[in-house]
């Protein structure tokens, strides 16, 4: 372009060139900040709950799991007006607190993980407070990325079982390798799962990848994946206390069916399957010995 002519065009109209260009920086920046979950907008908008949302999610790529979604680490938090109160819980004597201490310990020392369940009922109201419990966990910026599916339903659970043993076969004839195999032969599985249906409850712990904040746009959930396991941490132990038994099962390859069974929205991932119940009067556990404390213990 010869210059000389186009000066007078750029001293008429470089107001307008400004103003595109500030709208095309201005545009990336909200689509950065948006990305991120950052909103952007100064009103809030009608208020969609969790449920909501998730009911109408489009079952395209926009929701669909990215790898980069698996674990965010990035620190891109917004700090909500949360005020901080005064936080006051109990305290006890050195004396006391050993005894608590090894009390807890020796009520957990006695889980073990059981394969095989009565069909005696468990009251729903037991479950529904091992779920409090587990809701308790600490999560990435209290994120809470968590859903516990508690399915007691005698077809649902048929139908379960029938979903995981297709794929455990496959893991177990074709997916899994010998060493594998041979590394677990002391733990004495198969692919059959008969306690999906005999258990009265299966309990299917789904990660939130991300969620939603309370304008409905997408919030990062940071560190789901320890987040979710920390929680499945306490549910196990409330099943022990509360005098149940289960068994932290991960259902290889399974997940995306059932996701779609129990009707989950796209943004949730199958992390462990938990039958809780009853042990059945003939359950066997393998005669494992745990390290002792000086071995997993280092004080410096
Ligand atoms: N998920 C399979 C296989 C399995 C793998 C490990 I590592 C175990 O400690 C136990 C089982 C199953 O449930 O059979």
């Amino acid at each position: 372009m010869d210059l000389a002519r186009s000066a007078p065009l750029l001293t008429t109209y470089w107001p307008l060139a400004v103003a595109v260009g500030a709208v095309v920086v201005g545009h990336k920046v909200w689509k950065y900040l948006h990305e991120r979950g950052v909103n952007l907008d100064l009103k809030r908008k009608k208020s969609v709950s969790f449920s909501e949302k998730v009911e109408t999610l489009p079952q395209d790529s926009k929701y669909n799991i990215s790898p980069e979604d698996e674990d965010a680490d990035n620190f891109f938090v917004i700090n909500e007006d949360v005020p901080h109160i005064p936080y006051k819980p109990n305290t006890y004597s050195d004396d006391v607190m050993i005894k608590r201490s090894l009390e807890f310990y020796e009520c957990l020392n006695n889980r073990r993980s059981c394969r095989f369940f009565s069909d005696k009922p468990v009251p729903l109201e037991v479950i529904e407070n091992i779920i409090r419990c587990a809701g308790t966990s600490p999560s990435g910026a209290h994120t809470e990325p968590w859903t516990f599916v508690v399915v007691s339903n005698q077809e649902t659970k048929q139908r379960i079982r029938e979903i995981i043993e297709e794929e455990e076969e496959l893991n177990y004839r074709k997916r899994m390798g010998q060493q594998w195999l041979q590394d677990l032969a002391a733990v004495g599985t198969t692919w059959e799962k008969p306690y999906l249906e005999e258990a009265p409850y299966i309990v299917l712990v789904f990660k939130q990848v991300h969620g939603f904040s309370i304008d409905g746009a997408r919030k990062t959930h940071y560190y789901s994946e320890i987040s979710v396991s920390i929680s499945v941490g306490l549910f196990i132990a409330a099943v022990q206390y509360s005098g149940l038994v289960t068994l932290t099962s991960t259902p290889m390859n399974a997940g995306p069916k059932l996701r779609s069974l129990l009707k989950r929205p796209v943004n949730e991932k199958v992390l462990v399957l938990l039958p809780v119940g009853y042990p059945a009067d003939d359950a066997t556990v393998p005669n494992f010995k745990r390290k002792p404390v000086d071995e997993i213990m280092v004080h410096i």
